[in-house]
């Protein structure tokens, strides 16, 4: 069973200051899924809150594919997402320019009604990721990588129902809501959700007895500038990093100050985790571990060439295995393209491996695709957006160097009185408030090379 069995009255869930029972948690769950079964997939509002835990695991009870939906999108990615994925009914508070029937979510409902489990091949979830350009593409995943993935953790990471997990991270994407919801019930661990991965609620946590605790990079270098906060953390067992790369001085700052570094993990949304840095091994800072178990991994070159796992030649990463998606919903010809003719996933990401199966991940091979906090946001969608934009006549996205954020966006701008202000709550309000650009430069004219493409680097390399 991908969430193990509903029985037991210890802790389950706690999301700010509500929390359920296991017992509580599937019953309340139950009488979502006997109110949506059958659907071919229901939307889900993913805002951080015990609601969109019961409407989740309700989806999952009930057989029926979710659709979790960014709580910050704005009204043209919402909408975008509720038509694109074929959802047919809306789980949560309603939210403008969706119309589908909305279906009300109650953690304080009960209902006994049992469901069977649905195949391992049966979709579990559909989550929304961007390319580089373009909207955002449904990732079909199923139970069966799910379950793959986070068994694969819980043997690295030595999880077990005596500890206590603890993040507050989005429940849209798969760090927080496959790890950090559905990894706690398979496990079957009480998780402590935050609201806000602030540094002062997870030093909250620890002294409440949190023992795993995960986080994006931002989240770890919050901390480590926050040493109060740090130190409370001492008494934990694992601190995991990943969605981004753990910058060294992050690692050596909660070293000094927790006593422990993060140990790294890597994945896609396509993929999960694919790679993960195990409890019990040395930490080694800048790498993110080896293949989970029913995963393997593979450096090609530019023309499909093998790349040495020397440890300093790099290629892109392939993996192929468990945990892999079942496609983009409604794109064969993308999906297709993000396979090789021999069967395995191009994940775009350059890395190093080394004789002993450890990966080290070097960074993008594309400058469109921009992490930001964590969330990968697809330059192309952004400059779509700024298009949209009365006074904006071209537009051209990168992601710079930002002590916090891991890459900051950066819009440069041409047009007839571009007001930055406007135009990044313009970004916020269309597609969501994270793909919001944090700073606007306004030029003449934007680089281009004797094809006429924009020459991003030059912007990167010559801003600021
Ligand atoms: C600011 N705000 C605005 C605007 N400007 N709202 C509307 N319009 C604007 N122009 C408000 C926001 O609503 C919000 O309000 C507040 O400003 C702060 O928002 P933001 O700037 O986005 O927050 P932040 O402090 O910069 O966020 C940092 C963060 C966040 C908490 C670390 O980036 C985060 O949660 N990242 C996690 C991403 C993640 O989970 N990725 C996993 C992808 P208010 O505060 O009131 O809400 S899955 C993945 O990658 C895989 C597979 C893997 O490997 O894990
Ligand atoms: P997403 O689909 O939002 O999960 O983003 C996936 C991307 O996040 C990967 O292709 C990597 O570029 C990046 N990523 C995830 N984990 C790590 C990590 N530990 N180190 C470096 N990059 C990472």
């Amino acid at each position: 069973m991908l969430l193990g069995s509903g029985t037991g009255d210890g802790p389950a869930v706690r999301v700010g200051d509500e929390g359920l029972d296991r017992e509580g948690l599937w019953s309340a769950a139950a009488a979502v899924a006997a109110r949506i079964a059958g659907a071919d997939a229901v939307a889900v509002h993913g805002e951080a809150s015990l609601r969109t835990v019961v409407a989740v695991v309700g989806g999952l009870l009930a057989g029926v594919p979710v659709v979790p939906v960014p709580s910050d999108s704005g009204m043209a990615e919402r909408r975008h997402i509720v038509r694109d994925s074929g959802a047919a009914l809306w789980l949560g508070e309603p939210q403008d320019g969706v119309e589908l029937p909305a279906v009300p979510v109650d953690p304080a409902e009960r209902s006994s009604t049992v469901f069977p489990e649905p195949s391992p091949e049966s979709t579990g979830l559909i989550l929304y990721t961007s390319g580089t350009t373009g909207p955002p593409k449904g990732v079909v995943i199923s139970r069966g990588a799910m379950a793959a993935c986070l068994d694969g953790l819980a043997d690295a990471w030595s999880w077990t129902p005596d500890d206590v997990l603890v993040h507050g991270l989005p429940l849209f994407h798969v760090h927080g809501l496959v790890l950090g919801v559905l990894g706690a019930l398979r496990v079957g661990s009480p998780l402590v959700h935050t609201v806000r991965p602030t540094p002062a609620a997870y030093a909250a946590s620890a002294k409440e007895g949190g023992t795993l605790f995960f986080g994006v990079p931002t989240v770890w270098s919050r901390i480590a500038r926050d040493p109060d906060s740090a130190r409370a953390l001492a008494g934990t067992r694992l601190l995991v990093s990943g969605s981004a790369p753990l910058p060294d001085p992050v690692a050596d700052d909660l070293r000094a100050l927790v006593g422990h570094s993060p140990v790294e993990r890597y994945g896609m949304t396509e993929s999960l985790i694919t790679v993960a840095a195990r409890a019990d091994a040395p930490r080694r800072t800048g790498w993110v571990g080896t293949a989970l178990p029913g995963v393997e991994s593979r450096l090609r070159g530019e023309h499909g060439e093998p790349v040495a796992s020397d440890g300093e030649s790099i290629g892109e990463l392939q993996v192929r295995g468990a945990t892999l998606f079942d496609g983009y919903l409604g794109l064969p010809e993308a999906t297709a393209a993000a396979w090789t003719d021999d069967g395995w996933f191009r994940t775009g990401d350059a890395a190093v491996l080394d004789g002993r199966g450890w990966h080290r991940i070097v960074g993008r091979m594309s400058v469109d695709m921009i992490k930001t906090g964590g969330y990968r946001v697809g330059a192309g969608e952004v400059e779509a957006a700024l298009l949209g934009h009365p006074s904006v006549r071209e537009a051209a996205v990168v992601g710079e160097p930002d002590d916090d954020l891991g890459q900051r966006i950066v819009a440069y701008l041409v047009g007839d009185g571009v007001e930055p202000a406007t135009v990044i709550d313009f970004v916020a309000a269309r597609l969501s408030v994270h793909k919001r650009p944090r700073e606007v430069r306004v030029v003449e004219a934007l680089p281009r090379n004797a094809m006429g493409k924009v020459q991003k680097k030059l912007l990167v390399d010559g801003g600021r």
